[in-house]
């Protein structure tokens, strides 16, 4: 294949970064997320930070400096992870980019699972990376944390009626094109509950949904952001989930 041809395929990924006081991580996920090779598709970084204070914000400029395939979206305070999510599908849809991919800054989600995403995204709209399905994982989880993912699983099927074995995490790769079919705007849950929200939404529009298996480790630096009203909040998304699935 001529140089010419396989420009001509080559797709362009955007992957978002949410950060939030990870100056312990940010700089090595940028560097491990931008030497990952596809054959395909290139992958560009858009950090989308919330007015960290341990310097992150001061090392994402630093990082567009260095390269012009990073990206940094400022919003200045805690807007939460979900409004950054769609912050960064807005993002990859104005500037024409194939596919966009969401991750935790953490080394929770290894980039090396991102070539395999791609793959899987070519008959699919939405690959998800999945911890319940055969070869996925966790590493390092405490007994906790566990059952709450478990549990948020089992409600997410039964009450929500999502169809996935893994609803609530934030590694994923969705197709741009699919996006724009979404109304980015109806979609009201912040933080983790946005995750379970986005897969009903695509589920409903009739994407096809892909779980690619991944095996997902404890943050080892950096402070935890998740909150018990976090746990609150995904009930009362489940339960609008719930009766949006009876009434539409
Ligand atoms: N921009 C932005 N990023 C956030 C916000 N809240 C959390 N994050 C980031 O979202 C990702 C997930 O948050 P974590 O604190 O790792 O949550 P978690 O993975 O459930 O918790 P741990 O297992 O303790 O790591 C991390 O990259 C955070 O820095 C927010 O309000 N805004
Ligand atoms: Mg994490």
């Amino acid at each position: 294949m001529s140089f010419r041809e396989r420009v001509s395929i080559l797709a362009s990924a955007l992957i978002v970064l949410p950060t939030l006081n990870e100056i312990e991580n940010v700089e090595r996920m940028v560097h491990t997320i931008r030497a990952q090779q596809s054959p395909l598709t290139t992958f560009d970084v858009l950090i989308v930070d919330d007015g960290s204070t341990d310097g992150t914000e001061q090392a994402a400029i630093r990082l567009t400096q260095e390269d012009t395939q990073v990206h940094l979206l400022e919003r200045g305070r805690k807007l939460g992870l979900g409004t950054a999510y769609i912050a960064g599908f807005r993002h990859a849809l104005e500037h024409g980019y194939d596919y966009v991919a969401t991750m935790d800054s953490d080394f929770s989600h290894d980039p090396k699972y991102l070539p395999a995403f791609v793959e899987a995204i070519q008959n699919a709209d939405l690959v998800i990376g999945s911890r319940y399905v055969p070869g996925g994982g966790v590493r390092n989880w405490p007994l906790r944390r566990k059952i709450l993912s478990g549990v948020a699983n089992i409600l997410a099927r039964l009450v929500g009626g999502l169809k996935t074995h893994d609803g609530t995490t934030g590694y994923r790769l969705y197709r741009t094109e699919f996006l724009r079919k979404l109304e980015l705007d109806r979609i009201t849950s912040n933080g983790y509950s946005c995750l379970m929200e986005l897969v009903f939404v695509c589920q409903k529009a009739g994407a096809r949904i892909v779980e690619s298996p991944i095996i997902f480790t404890d943050r080892e630096a950096g402070q935890s952001k998740i909150s018990h009203k976090e746990i609150f909040k995904a009930f009362a998304t489940l339960y609008r989930l719930a009766k949006r699935r009876i009434s539409e």
